[in-house]
């Protein structure tokens, strides 16, 4: 008999990768997705034709009734909660929606599998996150944030991860559930969303290189994060319900860079070498050989509360779990910019 995983979140980045990676195991995957759209409909398609062999069911993180009920039919051995209001800037323009999303979701997740009557054998991820760290001076950024770090998070987001966090170490410690929260710092590739600095970057840089746009606005230029593939991520949010005891992990990488740097080997992946000019808002990414503007500050990105470094110390993962990030910081531009070369080369969106 194949294993049974539940993956709330199916139609994100970590969904995507999570869903290939167990199906490659042999299990059977179940992917939860929302909306007014019956599973069969074409929105779903793409996942369907891109992972075919993952069953989709409907249910909504705010609907404990659906869950009940996706679970009981299902009744899963492993339930990844990957599915959140993810974006930090946005979390910041919908806090409520987010805390009852983000933080709300995880405890209707985890009551769900109990009134399913699943608490003693189904295993739980939770996606917690290096945001719930904030990155603040008394805090330790120079050596890395580890499992024992200060939290402080700096947004609703992070607040609301938080939350998350702690109810799947309360259920742990109450219900003696299999419940594990990945404290994962960032990570990105080809399925990452368009919204997010990394992705916006890699498809700018394609898209200018070819003469599609122009410019390319962005933020806070100087925050610095730990980056890494999420193809390597998953496999760590699958160690670690591979575990006799559960427990709490960070994935990370253990090198920071600024969002300048990466900007820097995306232009030249295409070609073009940036010379950064002025300060501030005023400064700007020039293409040193044609002397034209590339990139621009738009204080319209700045954050009311901004994350200054995210640095991570992952060796109880690669000690507990053997756990090994394969890609590393120029590998993970390299491939994101190669992936949108080539889409907006075909004109198509991926
Ligand atoms: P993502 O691409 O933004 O995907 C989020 C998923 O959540 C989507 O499938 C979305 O479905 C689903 N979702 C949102 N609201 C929902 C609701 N009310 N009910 C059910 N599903 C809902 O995120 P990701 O990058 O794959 O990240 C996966 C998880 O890891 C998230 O919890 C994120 O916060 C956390 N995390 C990510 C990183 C990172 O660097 N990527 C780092 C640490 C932690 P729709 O398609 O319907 O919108
Ligand atoms: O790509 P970001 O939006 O990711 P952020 O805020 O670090 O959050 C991501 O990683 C977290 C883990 O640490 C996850 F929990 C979370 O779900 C998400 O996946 O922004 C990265 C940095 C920030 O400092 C932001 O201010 O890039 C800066 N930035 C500068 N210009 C920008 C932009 N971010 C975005 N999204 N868009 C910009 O134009």
């Amino acid at each position: 008999m194949s294993k049974v995983a539940f993956i709330t979140g199916v139609t994100g980045q970590d969904g995507g990768h999570l869903a290939g990676l167990l199906l490659g195991k042999g299990y059977r995957v179940v992917g939860m997705v929302r909306g007014q759209m019956e599973p069969s409909h074409p929105r779903y398609r793409q996942i369907q034709e891109d992972l075919p062999g993952v069953e989709l069911v409907l249910a909504d993180l705010l609907d404990p009734a659906a869950l009940v009920r996706a679970l009981s039919t299902v009744r899963p051995d492993e339930v990844y909660n990957l599915a959140a209001i993810s974006h930090v800037g946005y979390s910041f323009h919908n806090p409520v929606l987010t805390h009852q999303v983000t933080g709300g979701g995880v405890l209707n997740m985890l009551e769900a599998i109990r009134a399913a009557g699943l608490a003693d054998t189904a295993r739980f991820y939770q996606a917690s996150t290096s945001e719930m760290f904030g990155g603040l001076d008394y805090n330790r950024p120079s050596q890395g944030y580890d499992e024992t770090a200060l939290f402080h998070p700096r947004s609703p987001y992070g607040v609301a991860k938080l939350y998350g966090h702690w109810i799947t170490c309360n259920y742990r410690e109450s219900y003696g559930m299999h419940a594990s929260s990945g404290i994962l710092f960032n990570h990105e590739g080809e399925r990452r969303g368009p919204e997010f600095v990394t992705r916006k970057i890699s498809q700018a840089a394609a898209r200018i290189s070819l003469g599609k746009q122009h410019v390319l606005e962005l933020g806070n230029l100087s925050a610095k994060r730990d980056w890494g593939y999420a193809g390597d991520y998953v496999e760590g949010m699958w160690l670690m319900l591979q575990q006799d005891e559960p427990g709490d992990y960070v994935l990370g990488t253990g090198e920071a860079h600024t969002i300048r740097e990466f900007c820097g080997l995306a232009f030249a992946e295409v070609g073009i070498e940036l010379e950064w000019r002025g300060e501030g808002p005023d400064e700007t990414g020039v293409n040193r050989a044609s002397g034209t503007t590339v990139i621009r500050v738009n204080p319209a990105f700045f954050r009311p509360a901004e994350v200054d470094i995210l640095l991570a110390d992952p060796s109880k993962a690669e000690r507990v779990l053997g756990w090994k990030r394969r890609v590393d910081f120029s590998g993970l531009v390299k491939l994101m910019v190669a992936h949108d070369l080539e889409v907006e080369r075909a004109g198509v969106r991926g």
